[in-house]
């Protein structure tokens, strides 16, 4: 299988400027020597159009530059589905977590039964009315089943991309009054840090990936960084204390590149903006050096 790497340079579905600068700073830390080590077969295949900032600044305080995210979603949705009608595997950096409601658009248009893994301290499940910010990037999986902000459920086609039985978090571990209500109304399965620490991540994987495979065709990994433990990743906009371990994260992204249905990786919420160093980016193409490998040992890579 082909690697299409596609960069979302943006910070709109959140207030921190910094993680418009994610890719590059992934980049910096080696991304492209990551790429080389697994051969030709991973190109650079395109970067999400980013509106410039005079033009996404609003008053709507529900839903902060909602054009900007409208933007860069509508485009990388175009941009993923191109890559999948290809034959590729789309391995996404960004940005803040509001991209994932283009790479969803652009995944469900290539595969009708789509599942995702939320790697995650937060639910990213409110809508304008539930949330506390109105940042957009607490919004993408709300979007993705159907709630909230027409405009976003429209990219890529209308209605609802994801089912809520076909969204499965590990990580979770802050989550808003509005947002459990529906974790628990639509019974969306959640492994939370107990789990993980009773069970092992091994376990937990297995199960999800089990899981996936009855309610899903196909599904691909949304990894925020901010799932981890604060003390690995520093720079993130909103860290949460009591988060994975590197080693459990490696897990994760193991039992991933071990399934046929596995079609899509994405790496989100890196700023560099603030820390000192690159640590985060580090990490991150670390990461994704550790899911080449295990993809390539499994032959998913040529
Ligand atoms: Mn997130």
């Amino acid at each position: 299988m082909n690697i299409a790497y596609i960069s979302v340079p943006y910070w709109y579905g959140q207030g921190k400027r910094g993680t418009d600068l994610g890719p590059k700073a992934v980049e910096e830390a080696g991304l492209f020597e990551t790429f080389e080590r697994y051969g030709e077969s991973i190109e650079r295949f395109g970067e999400a159009a980013v509106l410039p900032e005079r033009a996404v600044w609003e008053e709507d305080t529900s839903l902060k530059r909602l054009e900007g995210v409208l933007h860069t979603t509508n485009d990388l949705h175009h941009l993923v589905r191109d890559a999948v009608d290809q034959g590729k595997f789309p391995l996404l950096v960004g940005g803040d977590h509001s991209m994932a409601i283009g790479t969803i658009a652009g995944l469900k248009q290539a595969t009708p039964r789509l599942g995702v893994i939320w790697f995650d301290a937060h639910a990213d499940l409110n809508t304008p009315d539930s949330s506390p910010s109105g940042n957009i990037h607490g919004m993408p999986l709300a979007v993705a089943i159907g709630e909230g902000e027409e405009r976003l459920v429209s990219v890529g086609g209308a209605g609802a991309k994801l089912l809520p039985e076909q969204i499965v978090y590990i990580g979770l571990r802050d989550v808003d009054p509005g947002e459990q209500q529906l974790i628990e109304e639509r019974g969306i399965r959640v492994y939370g840090m107990n789990d993980i620490r009773e069970r092992g991540m091994e376990a937990i994987m297995e199960e999800a990936v089990r899981y996936l495979e009855e309610v899903a065709d196909h599904f691909y990994l949304s990894f925020d960084l901010d799932g981890l433990d604060p003390s690995i990743v520093q720079g993130i906009g909103t860290p949460v204390a009591d988060g994975i371990s590197l080693e459990d994260a490696q897990v994760v992204l193991k039992h991933c590149a071990d399934h046929a249905r596995f079609i899509a990786a994405e790496f989100v919420e890196v700023n560099p903006l603030l820390e000192e160093g690159n640590g985060t980016a580090i990490v991150t193409n670390g990461l994704i050096d550790n899911l080449l490998e295990y993809m390539q040992s499994h032959r998913l890579v040529k």
